[in-house]
């Protein structure tokens, strides 16, 4: 810069740009925070994996509207679903989709029949040893459109690792296209904002570090 190369002392071009240097220090750990106001919501918001990652135990309720609730619900291979009743009287849960009204046997709901799902209180449990969507419906309201859908396993992105034994990582598992989870929207807006502002504050915090070296008093270069 040829401000600092001056052959005269110069002071008048000199001080302004010290007095500058000297709030560097006061605005770098803005710029600081800001980077790391970023970094935090790249963390909290870029792990779709992680925030969408399915629950080992998953509660679904039988209400008095006769409907389940949540109706579609995700968990992890070898998870547990629980099914209470909440409202309503009877609510036996039957695997498959109600076209035979008897259900099928898809997964074992021989826990989950008349004389465990009577009234307000009572629940049941089933486990999902392996990944796939499981259709069920109670047994009683089934005509009202008491229904759902449990997919197990991840569910964003179609393919994905898990066991069919321990629910930890394994084979590849690939979602029908019936599936009833739609397809990941990827990363969200979020995300990416978060990444803006991370890198406008390392860029401004290296910006100062370069300013603050050029310009402070005790760096100044020695005249020749
Ligand atoms: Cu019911």
């Amino acid at each position: 810069m040829p401000g600092l190369e001056a052959p005269d002392p110069n002071r008048s071009a000199q001080q302004p740009m010290q007095f500058a240097a000297r709030r560097l220090p006061r605005l770098l750990p803005l710029a600081i925070a800001v980077a790391l106001l970023g970094a935090g919501l790249v963390l909290a918001a870029g792990n779709p994996a992680a925030a969408q990652a399915p629950q080992s135990k998953v509660t679904i309720n039988g209400t008095a509207a006769n409907k389940w609730e949540p109706a579609n619900a995700a968990v992890r291979t070898g998870g547990t679903v629980t099914f209470r009743i909440t409202g309503g009287v009877t609510h036996p849960v039957h695997s498959g989709d109600g076209s035979n009204p008897e259900g099928d046997d898809r997964f074992d709901a021989s826990d989950c029949g008349l004389e465990n799902m009577s009234k307000v209180g009572d629940s049941c449990q089933v486990k999902f040893p392996k990944a796939g969507t499981y259709p069920y419906f109670c047994q009683v309201h089934f005509s009202l459109g008491m229904k759902g859908v449990i997919t197990v396993g991840t569910s964003a992105g179609g393919a994905t690792t898990t066991t069919a034994s321990g629910g930890e990582a394994g084979g590849s598992v690939v979602e029908p296209p019936s599936a009833a989870a739609p397809p990941s929207s990827g990363r969200p807006a979020i995300y990416w904002a978060g990444w803006g502002l991370f890198a406008l504050g390392a860029l401004l915090a290296l910006v100062l570090i370069a300013l603050y070296v050029r310009f402070w008093p005790g760096f100044r270069r020695p005249k020749s």
